[in-house]
């Protein structure tokens, strides 16, 4: 195999396994994807044992590890059998130039207020969080995105308990008969559905859905579980996965046909009691998204035309993603009322001897949560992650030097991890000895480390320890004494920064408008906007028929429960009708 300007002294990269974008020194033998990679623009394999013939591989980033899996990042199968000379003939400045840069840095290819939509692409890819899969729609989740899953998890499993509410684990399957008992709703979501229709060969005797959520699985056994007021409240979750056959580009964890959630469904004898739950569970999504993501969120209510058509009203907390000017729901928290009681017939006597209907609640948060959180940090090096919700908050490296004492710098590396960990950080050391500092430090900003250690024979000497931190690239040398004080100072300050940061980001695309044209403007101008509206659902209707086009139709995003002072006259910025409230619109997800 012959590589067009890359220095491979150690004749490290003898094959390539296109198959999986791996260089090898032998067929089988995985030596990792090198740093050296993208300093290939193009190369000829003259003699391949598997695929028997020659090829020509064009390093053009175009594939951009998106849709349809290819053979990886940046790589496309071309053919040119023969053509090349296996040097790639004599480059031009301009791209010998590309190669310098492109072999010191493993770098993004895509820029995140340029191309923002390719970015996010590449930023799941490279900080490890996604795998593409051969299905479109569906994303592979690596353990660098469990861990977070898990995390928030954790957090909400543990409040959720608090309030009495148990786990249970209801079947993925659900038949027609069953899924179609609530049709009215399930009208609009039927395409969605994905049906088992076959085992094996044969037809089987009746098809099987596959749960787009879980009402009609779960309801049939509410209304035989609950007979007395005494069997009340009932109050159920599941940590489960999901399908929905969405036919809308799919994007790794906000648009997937398969996802992670949790689904609660509670049943009460009273609406107070279903009001007043339905907003402490939209504290814990607000919590979720401020104290683990480091997101700001506005907490609402959805209009009639976005509430859950089942239901009977829909809160949310919302986000919003400034580049491309969306806002984005962040998870729901619906109160049913009795309609669904009414389908599935979910009764109980009273205690007074009466009939009485059960009051309903249901919500969610998905893995959408992960993406949203990508989105609003990730940078043009990667990922970043907030220190509470990272598997790795503290990443050491160590950087020893020609002459350096290796072993002593390794054994300070490794004693540094065990005081953080000791000290209750999630601390790791990249003791790895084929990858050079530089590479390592590009690694673990790729996959957003809120801190680097570094100890080099200065530091060693000092007693001392650099550390160089993820958001702000800030660098500061600490004294080994106070290494735990600092950093933990150092991670509640980068969780906060974010935090700070992403408002700041958020209050500068808030535009407050009252006309129509300042409405049109501000939509062009990707602004989160906020509005006087006199909250009628036909209002809604035409501003989404006006508006709609290429990027998608305006909408409500959610009447905000921090109401501002609406003035006595205030007009409908849409229909000139008296305003009824101020509420946020925008494109969204
Ligand atoms: C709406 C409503 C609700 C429980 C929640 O938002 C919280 C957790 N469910 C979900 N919804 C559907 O009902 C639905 C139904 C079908 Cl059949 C479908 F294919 C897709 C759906 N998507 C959303």
């Amino acid at each position: 195999m012959l590589v067009k300007g890359t220095q491979d002294p150690l004749e490290h990269y003898r094959t390539l396994d296109v198959l999986r974008n791996r260089f090898t020194r032998e067929w089988g033998e995985d030596i990792g994807e090198l740093p050296a990679m993208d300093a290939v623009e193009r190369l000829v394999v003259l003699e391949n044992p598997r695929l028997g013939l020659g090829m020509d591989l064009d390093n053009d980033g175009e594939d951009g590890g998106a849709e349809g899996g290819g053979i990886g990042r940046g790589w496309t199968l071309g053919r040119d059998i023969g053509g090349g000379d296996g040097l790639g003939g004599v480059g031009s400045v301009r791209s010998r130039k590309k190669e310098v840069k492109k072999e010191t840095r493993l770098g993004l290819t895509y820029k995140k207020d340029k191309d923002f939509g390719e970015w996010y692409s590449e930023v799941c890819v490279a900080g490890e969080m996604i795998e593409y899969y051969d299905i479109s729609g569906c994303y592979i989740l690596r353990p660098w995105t469990m861990a977070i899953w898990e995390t928030l998890q954790a957090f909400f499993d543990a409040e959720i308990k608090k309030m009495n509410i148990k786990n249970a684990y209801f079947p993925l399957f659900v038949t027609e008969n069953v899924l179609q008992k609530e049709k009215d709703h399930i009208e609009g979501f039927a395409p969605e559905v994905a049906w088992v229709t076959k085992s094996g060969q044969s037809e089987m005797e009746i098809p099987i859905a596959i749960r787009p959520t879980s009402e009609t699985v779960m309801y049939p056994y509410y209304s035989k579980w609950i007979r007395g007021h005494r069997d009340l409240p009932l109050k159920l979750n599941q940590w489960c996965n999901v399908v929905r056959w969405e036919f809308s580009h799919p994007t790794p964890f906000i648009r997937s046909r398969e996802f992670l959630w949790q689904e609660g469904h509670t049943a009460f004898a009273t609406k107070d009691e279903a009001d007043q739950e339905v907003l402490e569970i939209l504290e814990l999504y607000r919590r979720i998204y401020e104290e683990f993501l480091a997101i700001p969120v506005i907490k609402g209510q959805k209009s009639e035309l976005e509430k859950f058509a089942g239901g009977f009203y829909t809160t949310s907390v919302e986000a919003f993603i400034p580049n491309t000017g969306r806002g984005i729901q962040g998870a729901t928290s619906h109160c049913l009322g009795q309609n669904f009681a009414k389908m599935f017939q979910i009764n109980f006597e009273n205690e007074k001897g009466e009939k009485a209907m059960v009051w309903q609640n249901s919500w969610a948060y998905s893995t959408r949560t992960i993406g949203v959180m990508v989105m609003v940090h990730g940078d043009d090096k990667g990922l970043v992650l907030p220190p509470r919700v990272a598997s790795v908050q503290v990443i050491v490296i160590p950087v020893p030097y020609k002459d350096a004492d290796t072993q002593a710098i390794f054994d300070a590396c490794r004693s540094t991890v065990e005081t953080l960990c000791k000290a209750g950080f999630r601390a790791e050391v990249d003791l790895r000895d084929n990858y050079s500092p530089g590479w390592k430090y590009s690694h673990w900003e790729m996959k957003g480390v809120p801190l680097r250690i570094e100890i080099g024979p200065k530091d060693l000497a000092n007693n001392q320890v650099r550390v160089v931190r993820r958001d702000s690239g800030a660098k500061m040398d600490i004294p080994m004494h106070s290494l735990v004080e600092q950093v933990k100072e150092i991670l509640s300050n980068i969780q906060e920064s974010l935090f700070n940061a992403a408002k700041q980001k958020r209050e500068a695309c808030v535009k407050v408008i009252n006309t129509w044209d300042e409405f049109i403007a501000a939509l062009n101008n990707k602004k989160l906007i906020l509005a006087p509206w006199c909250d009628e659902e036909d209002v809604e209707k035409d501003v989404k028929a006006r508006t709609k086009g290429e990027l998608g139709a305006a909408k409500t995003l959610c009447t905000p429960f921090d109401q501002p002072r609406l003035p006595e006259g205030t007009l409908c910025f849409a229909s000139g009708r008296p305003a009824k409230k101020w509420t946020y619109w925008g494109r969204s997800y």
